[in-house]
């Protein structure tokens, strides 16, 4: 058996307040088992402003900045411009936000961060809704899910418009790193955040963050669920390295309907929609195929 090169040490200690089976919970211990101590972390209003607990009982090891909504990339801008004024080099400043707060109402922040290749890492965790609130849509909520805002019933639907690519958003920004990243499969997850760190300028993760409550699933298929969005390619799993495209895992192909049938957000799909969302995701995929080959 392989033995495993995920760092042992914690810095998310057990007591999170994250509901049972939350995806986001892992991409934080995750991204700071590859981090370390020397870490700062920057959380905008989003599930994780909640989740750490009530001072003196904060389950993380590290300092945080709270911030406004929209404001992540200009925090993290502000922390680590302080920290250059200081002399402090050896310390990772991180953004730490939802997809609401990261494609929808933090994107202008963010943009002027990347733009101005503000040394940080910013993680967007992607559970593709507003959940702290109730389960909004947001701008990465995708084609076809049921959510508060895009309720399913005679007059409305689902929702109808398209998942924004935040990738390509931040691609072309021309930032020297970005990746996309899973809790199903931890080592790439790890390596992808050390060579982050490792790397000079501003470096974007994606990460996608299954949510029980908001995806309608079971708690304890969270990891599985996540590791099929990686098998049906809805959520491959690549890096964009000095504006390279590079893979690092294929998937297995599955179907898509595998990934959708066990939640129950997409459970009102018919074979028609289903098939278009196929569709969708075999294109996606092409497209990614076309830039990894292209080199671009
Ligand atoms: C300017 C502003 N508008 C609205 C809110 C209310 N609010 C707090 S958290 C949140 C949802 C955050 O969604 P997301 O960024 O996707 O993170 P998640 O809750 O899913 O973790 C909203 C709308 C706020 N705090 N500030
Ligand atoms: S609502 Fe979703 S993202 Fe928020 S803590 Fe619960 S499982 Fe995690």
């Amino acid at each position: 058996m392989t033995k495993t090169t995920i760092p042992v040490e914690e810095f998310a200690y057990p007591g999170s307040t994250g509901c049972p089976g939350c995806g986001a919970n892992l991409v934080m211990r995750y991204m700071l088992k590859a981090l370390g101590e020397r870490t700062i972390v920057t959380i905008p209003a989003c599930c994780w402003a909640v989740m750490p607990g009530y001072w003196p009982s904060n389950c993380l090891k590290v300092p945080l900045l709270y911030c406004a909504f929209e404001a992540t990339g200009a925090a993290i801008s502000g922390l680590r411009a302080a920290l250059d004024v200081k002399g402090v080099e050896d310390v990772t400043v991180v953004g730490f936000a939802g997809d609401g707060g990261t494609v929808d109402i933090g994107l202008q922040a963010l943009s002027g961060a990347a733009e101005r290749r503000t040394d940080a890492i910013y993680v967007m965790y992607d559970n593709e809704a507003y959940m702290n609130t109730g389960i909004q849509r947001s701008g990465s909520t995708p084609w076809g899910a049921w959510t508060t805002t895009t309720p399913v019933g005679t007059s409305h639907g689902f929702k109808h418009e398209s998942k924004k690519d935040i990738m390509a958003i931040m691609q072309a920004h021309k930032i020297p790193y970005a990746a996309t990243v899973s809790p199903a499969f931890p080592e790439d997850f790890v390596k992808k955040i050390e060579k982050a760190k490792r790397t000079k300028g501003f470096k974007f993760i994606h990460a996608l963050s299954p949510c029980p409550p908001g995806w309608k699933t079971n708690p304890s298929l969270s990891v599985e669920i996540a590791r099929l969005a990686v098998d049906a390619r809805v959520f491959p799993l690549y890096e964009i390295d000095e504006g390279k495209v590079h893979i690092t895992r294929k998937g297995k192909g599955l179907p898509i309907v595998d990934y959708l049938k066990v939640q129950g957000r997409f459970q009102h799909l018919t074979e028609p929609e289903i098939s278009s969302m196929q569709k969708i995701v075999d294109d996606n995929w092409i497209m990614l195929l076309l830039k990894e080959s292209s080199g671009t």
